[in-house]
């Protein structure tokens, strides 16, 4: 099933020049960009964004550590791309993340783990509405389709 899924590059990846490393893995993947920008979140988007995470020990922490410098949001599109995504992307805490995963080449704790991704295609839905105006979201031809789809 073709899905789309919300990719935030946090903070702490942008400062660290990864930005471009973590682009080209999801290039090489065959995933499709749609939608792609850097934004400094404010605050009240930042809350709505993680609104579940209301209440809980870490959450103004973390919306300190999200609204503290520009982020680049993305849009990507590809078969099964959100649960896919996640794998890539390793588990929230690098500790836990494998080699080879995002998380863990290139972090060491939760709080500063680089990466978000939508964990479902409803969440998807609604990252992609809070961030992305629908004239923002690029439907394109990828002419390497009949590369990577049988
Ligand atoms: P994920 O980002 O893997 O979807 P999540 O939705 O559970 O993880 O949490 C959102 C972010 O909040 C996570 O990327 C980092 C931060 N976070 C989660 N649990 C935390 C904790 N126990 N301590 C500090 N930060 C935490
Ligand atoms: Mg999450």
């Amino acid at each position: 099933m073709i899905e789309r899924t919300f990719v935030m590059l946090k903070p702490d990846a942008v400062q660290r020049g990864l930005m471009g490393d973590i682009v080209a893995r999801l290039e090489r993947k065959g995933y499709k960009p749609v939608a792609m920008k850097l934004m400094h979140i404010p605050r009240e988007l930042a809350e709505r964004h993680y609104g579940e995470h209301k209440g809980k020990s870490f959450f103004m922490g973390l919306i300190d550590y999200i609204t503290s410098g520009p982020v680049l949001v993305m849009v990507w599109e590809g078969e099964n791309v959100v649960a896919d995504m996640r794998a890539m992307m390793g588990k929230t805490n690098p500790k836990d993340a494998l080699p080879g995963t995002i998380r863990g080449d290139f972090a060491q704790q939760t709080g500063r783990n680089i990466i978000h991704g939508s964990d479902s295609v409803e969440s998807a839905k609604r990252e992609i509405a809070l961030f992305f105006n629908d004239y923002e979201l690029q439907s394109w031809k990828l002419t390497s389709e009949p590369w990577l789809f049988e």
